[in-house]
Formats: C-alpha cells, sequence, structure tokens
C-alpha cells in the first residue's frame, strides 16, 4: 500500500511507537524555532535541563513578537534570549529580522525535515514539504535538548486541487474556504496533505499561505510536496542544494478526501469573531470599513506586497481608511524598498509598520471602538486586536489593498486583468542580522543576561491522591488561548513573569478570576468543546498552574493546549456524557478520589459533583507516558526523575 506524503515523513522520524493512527508516536526533530513571547520560558526550561548544546540539526530564536518596546521588560527578554542562543548553539534573529515563520521559510526549512516551533503558526514550513508542528515551549526545549517530540498519529486529509485560481482570487481565498468547510475544529487529530493538479499552479508563499492558517482548523499540521517549484524557490534564495522531491506515492491511502476546484474559488473573509466564520465578499460588499492592516506570518512575502503595490500605484487610501502594512521579513522591505515598491505604498499614504507580528497580537493598531478592519491575518478572537468592539474581517493581501482605497468592502476581482507578478530569480539574500553561536569551546565565555522581569517559572506538584476543590470558572465553547492568556501591548512584556502576568487569567471572560482562583487556593475549571484553540503559549496552562487550577473538565480539548496542560501537570479530562456540562456549575466542590489509581485503571474516570450530590464520568484518555507526567507533576518533574 502506498503512503501519504506525511507518513513518509513521520515514519523516516519514527523513534517510538508505531504508525497506528491515533496512537502515540514519538518522533525526532531536526530543527526548533521559537519566538520571543514563548522563547523566554522555553529557554528558561531549556537552561533547567542542563543541556550544555542545543543537538538538533539547527534550532532558531526569533524576536518578532514583543518589538514595541514601551518598558524595559521587552529589550531585558531580547538580550537574555540573544545571550542564551550564543551560549547554547543556536542561531539567533534579531528583532528587525522579521517574522519567524516567514524568516525561517525563506532562510532555513528543508524539505522532508521535522520542525517543531513554540508558535502555533509553525505549519508555515508545511509550504515547502516540511513537517512543521507548534508545540509547547516546554516540548521544544525537550526537542532541543535532543529528547523526543510526541504527537498521536494522525489521520491524512487529502485536499485534491484542481483547476487555477482566477485573477485576484487568492491562496487566502483557499484556506478560508477549507476553513469554511471543515471549521475550527475540523483538523483536529489531522495532518491536511495538499495534492493534485492545482497545486503545481501555486507558489511556495502561497502554499505557506495556506499551511500557516491550517492552524486555525485545529490540525496537527498541513503540507504540500516538494517539487520543481519548490526548488525554484529554494535556488532563488540560495539553498537549491536542501532540495529534494518529495511526494504521496500515487496509490496512497487517506482517511478524507476533500476537492477543491481552485476556478471556482471567488474572495472570501473569515468575519467576526472566528477564522471559519467565512463569507464571500460579494455578501459584505459596500460596507463601510475603517482601518485594513497588511501583513503577519500568513500575507506577508514578497508576492503578497508586491500585489498590493501594484493595486496602490498612483492612488490615495480612503480619507475615513488607515491603512497599515508590515512586510514579513527584511529580505521582504529591503526588496521592496530596492524595486520601488515600497515608494509607491508611502505615496499612498500607508503607515508601514517594522518587520514584526505587530497588530496581529495587539502590538499597536487596535481599530477605533467598534471599528471595521480588514486584516490579511490568521486570527480574528474578540479583543484580541486590543480594541474589545473591533470587528475583525480576514481577508486577502488583494482584497485588503483595493477596499483600502475604496473605503468600503471591495471585490478585488473589480480590479480587471489580472497583475503580472511573478517571483524573482534572486532573493535579495543578507544573513547579517542572525547571529550564529559561539563554538562550543567558548561557550564558558558567555554571560547570560537575565533582567529583573525575569522570573522563575512555577513548580508544579506530583498528583495528589484526591482532587477535592471547587469550579473556580466555567466557560463555554471554542474558548481560545487568547481568552485563558490574553496578549497585546500590556499584557505581553510579562511573558516572562508567570506571578505578574496570572492577574490576566481569563480577564477577558471574568475579571474576578484571577483573585477568586487565588481564594480557593485549588479548583477546577470547567469548559466547553474545542478549549484552548489558538495560540501555542504555554502560559495559558503555567498561569492557571500558578493560580492552583489542578483539572479542567471539558467537552474537548485543542492539541497543543491538551499537551501543555500535560506538560504543566493539570489534569485535562473530558466529560464522558457531555450533558454534565449543563449539570455543574461554578463554585460547585467537584472530588475525584483516588484519582491518580484511576488513571492508571483505565480510560474512564468517577468523579462527583459533591455540591448537588451526583456522580459523573469522566474519560481520561492518556498514554503511558502523559500518565508518567500527570503522576510526577509536569514534563520538567517527569524528565528529572528520568534524567
Ligand atoms: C499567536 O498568533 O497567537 C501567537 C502570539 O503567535 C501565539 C504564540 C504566543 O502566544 O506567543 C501562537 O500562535 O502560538
Ligand atoms: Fe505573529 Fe500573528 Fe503569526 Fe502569531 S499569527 S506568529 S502573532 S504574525
Amino acid at each position: 500500500m502506498g503512503q501519504t506524503l506525511t507518513e513518509k515523513i513521520l515514519s523516516a522520524h519514527l523513534v517510538e511507537g508505531e504508525m497506528v493512527k491515533g496512537s502515540e508516536i514519538g518522533i525526532r526533530i531536526d530543527q526548533t524555532l521559537t519566538q520571543d513571547a514563548t522563547g523566554t520560558m522555553a529557554y528558561l526550561e531549556f537552561e533547567a535541563m542542563g543541556v550544555p548544546r542545543v543537538k538538533t540539526e539547527r534550532s532558531v530564536a526569533y524576536i518578532d513578537h514583543n518589538t514595541l518596546q514601551n518598558g524595559f521588560e521587552n529589550a531585558d527578554d531580547h538580550r537574555f534570549i540573544g545571550s542564551v542562543c550564543k551560549k547554547h548553539g543556536i542561531y539567533f534573529s534579531r528583532p528587525g529580522n522579521g517574522i519567524c515563520h516567514q524568516v525561517h521559510l525563506e532562510r532555513f526549512g528543508i524539505p522532508g525535515k521535522t520542525l517543531i516551533g513554540s508558535d502555533s503558526h509553525t505549519p508555515t514550513g508545511g509550504g515547502i514539504g516540511m513537517i512543521a508542528i507548534g508545540a509547547g515551549g516546554m516540548d521544544v526545549a525537550v526537542a532541543m535538548g535532543g529528547g523526543t517530540y510526541y504527537i498521536t498519529c494522525p489521520k491524512v486529509v487529502k485536499v485534491n486541487l484542481t483547476g487555477k485560481l482566477q485573477p485576484w482570487v487568492a491562496a487566502k481565498d483557499v484556506i478560508l474556504e477549507v476553513l469554511k468547510r471543515l471549521s475550527v475544529k475540523g483538523g483536529v487529530g489531522k495532518v491536511i496533505e495538499y495534492t493534485g493538479e492545482g497545486v503545481k499552479t501555486l507558489s511556495v508563499p502561497e502554499r505557506a499561505t495556506i499551511t500557516n492558517m491550517g492552524a486555525e482548523l485545529g490540525a496537527t499540521t498541513s503540507i504540500f510536496p516538494s517539487d520543481e517549484i519548490t526548488r525554484e524557490f529554494l535556488k532563488a534564495q540560495g539553498r537549491e542544494e536542501v532540495w529534494t522531491e518529495l511526494k504521496a506515492d500515487d496509490d496512497a491511502v487517506y482517511d478524507e478526501t476533500v476537492d477543491i476546484n481552485l476556478s471556482e474559488l471567488a474572495p472570501l473573509a473569515a468575519c467576526p469573531h472566528s477564522p471559519d466564520n467565512v463569507k464571500s465578499i460579494k455578501e459584505l460588499e459596500g460596507q463601510k470599513i475603517d482601518q485594513v492592516c497588511i501583513g503577519s506570518c500568513t500575507n506577508s512575502s514578497l508576492l503578497d506586497m508586491m500585489k498590493v503595490a501594484y493595486i496602490l500605484k498612483d492612488k490615495t487610501v480612503h480619507p475615513d481608511v488607515s491603512l497599515a502594512i508590515a512586510p514579513g521579513s527584511k529580505q521582504v522591505l529591503n526588496m521592496l524598498a530596492n524595486n520601488g515598491a515600497l515608494a509607491i505604498m508611502i505615496d499612498a499614504g500607508a503607515r508601514i509598520l517594522e518587520s514584526a507580528c505587530g497588530p496581529c497580537i495587539g502590538m499597536g493598531q487596535s481599530p477605533n471602538s467598534k471599528g471595521i478592519s480588514l486584516r490579511t491575518f490568521n486570527r480574528n478572537f474578540e479583543g484580541r486586536s486590543g480594541t474589545k468592539d473591533g470587528q475583525i474581517y480576514l481577508v486577502s493581501p488583494e482584497t485588503a489593498a483595493v477596499s483600502a482605497l475604496t473605503g468600503v468592502f471591495t471585490d478585488p476581482r473589480t480590479l480587471g486583468a489580472a497583475a503580472d507578478i511573478t517571483l524573482p530569480e534572486k532573493f535579495t539574500v543578507n544573513d547579517n542580522m542572525i547571529v550564529p553561536p559561539v563554538p562550543a569551546e567558548e561557550m564558558d565565555s558567555v554571560e547570560v543576561l537575565r533582567g529583573p522581569n525575569i522570573k522563575p517559572f512555577p513548580v508544579s506538584e506530583p498528583l495528589a491522591e484526591t482532587i477535592d476543590a471547587k469550579v473556580s470558572l466555567k466557560v463555554g465553547d471554542n474558548i481560545t488561548t487568547d481568552h485563558i492568556m490574553p496578549a497585546g501591548a500590556k499584557i505581553l512584556p510579562l511573558r516572562s513573569n508567570i506571578p505578574k502576568i496570572s492577574e490576566y487569567c481569563f480577564a477577558v471572560c471574568d475579571e474576578k478570576f484571577h483573585d477568586r482562583a487565588l481564594e480557593m487556593g485549588k479548583s477546577v475549571i470547567i469548559g466547553g468543546s474545542n478549549y484552548g484553540q489558538g495560540s501555542s503559549r504555554e502560559h495559558a496552562a503555567l498561569a492557571p498552574l500558578y493560580l492552583g487550577v489542578k483539572a479542567v473538565i471539558v467537552k474537548s480539548f485543542a492539541r497543543i493546549h491538551m499537551a501543555n496542560l500535560i506538560n504543566a501537570g493539570i489534569v485535562p479530562l473530558t466529560f464522558i456524557n457531555e450533558s454534565d456540562y449543563d449539570r455543574i456549575d461554578q463554585t460547585d466542590e467537584i472530588k475525584i478520589e483516588n484519582i491518580g489509581e484511576q488513571i492508571a485503571a483505565g480510560n474512564v474516570i468517577k468523579a462527583t459533583d459533591v455540591t448537588k450530590g451526583f456522580d459523573f464520568e469522566l474519560n481520561a484518555d492518556f498514554s503511558e507516558r502523559q500518565k508518567k507526567m500527570l503522576y510526577a507533576g509536569g514534563l520538567l518533574n517527569y524528565t528529572k526523575q528520568n534524567s
């Protein structure tokens, strides 16, 4: 039986388990990446492991999230990460060099390799045929130390692409169509593999837009084959030698198939407040807009920016609209500066931002109250923009640029004939903002620079015999990690200070949560389905840990967050009868007796709502390794016990 591309790469990296779908497998990791907002914790954890040099083929630390520096915290954290990298064998991409996923694709990604990154959009690397997975910082730290990375052996979904995109219909519209069909939960436990004749019509940056936003499906990752187009891209980056051809066998068997005829797609938008709330631009046409932001790891490539410049040429941004543009990397910005496209953007009235995440993570450019903002980003969760009632629509760069000129939602197909924009034969390559580590023999001479913002991470305790605690919070479906541990200009600088950042835990849902949880001492959280979707931030587990949360009981979990909870030693459980969710209220007392024994004995465990006086059953479907981590009180304790 033939293999899918996913199976080929995973089995070539398999170090534990068997390729049986749904079972846990351990894979060898070739490359890692971190960004600064998750990186400080990841490097503190790496230091705690006591491994002198990273054991991966390549590990890179990027500074791209916290670049606002409206206090000493960000700059201190940058210095800390830079010095750790120098010492421990990690490449350091300095602030200003660009967004981690864009730069990694340009400069470091290699087809057929495995990459984990402490950022949920790491699957961008799937655009050149990598198995690139978003993970918690602790998992990345372990992988840097040469440890195995564990995932559930995924199902593989074939997205069969036929036809060719019509002029002004974009890669963003492809992934929005997939989101519309599969929803934000549709990818859980699955890898989305793109095949078919239509693949050949998509360039690497377009493929990367699609795999990047596969994160919003909840998928483990997404992947394209590595073909001649991949080779051309790598050649233009001066890296042709890392190319290999990779594709699924012709008789590969997939678990599901989705057919998409590219020729039939139209411009789309994800409407507030979910990436799968997709409508056609036609349906929205004519509605007034207030802001347009172009950039983020989804849509900030040279190709995207050139299309935007083409649309803006000799025009002026509508008087009622603010247009912000953040090119994705120094390479992109440099090339735009040299070929005149930057001048076109400035001339049209765009506000040029540095090459970083910026408004995507609420670092500036929050829209006005109730403001309608069109963004080329990947997430439009409520409040993420920094304006609680901001109305964020996710669109292609083409739709964004043309609407910035008209001041209303506008279908870019009104522009008429296609623009003749292709990728350059050679990108401008200058890696002078990537600092290599010192050789191993000079390691001792490097001092790690720690600012006062860096506090040790909370220590978790081994699993108690009985969990007897009150419900400190009950929430509904699709709770994102932006709800659990918000980001933005005020809170992001506190990422290396868990006691401080915990003050904002769940503040979007309930401002009193922090105080209530502390007062309860220990507590349990109750949630709905797809709990913890979105970002990989382990702070969404570490802050609840600090606040005494012992278990999270929900209808279903998103993959990375569930792994982060186990890593932190918080027990993630799911209802067997979802109707039990309705019976439990905030402040009810929940008791789970002999929890360790119950977990050891099997998948079903018994719990009691002491306040209401009824028993209910929970699913505790853990692998042996996960059970041991929970008994030990998390991954760090477990690793220490076993080293
Ligand atoms: C995001 O897009 O939400 C982030 C900010 O990049 C996060 C990482 C973080 O919270 O630091 C992600 O996607 O994992
Ligand atoms: Fe940065 Fe936004 Fe991409 Fe997250 S989604 S890595 S915040 S650009």
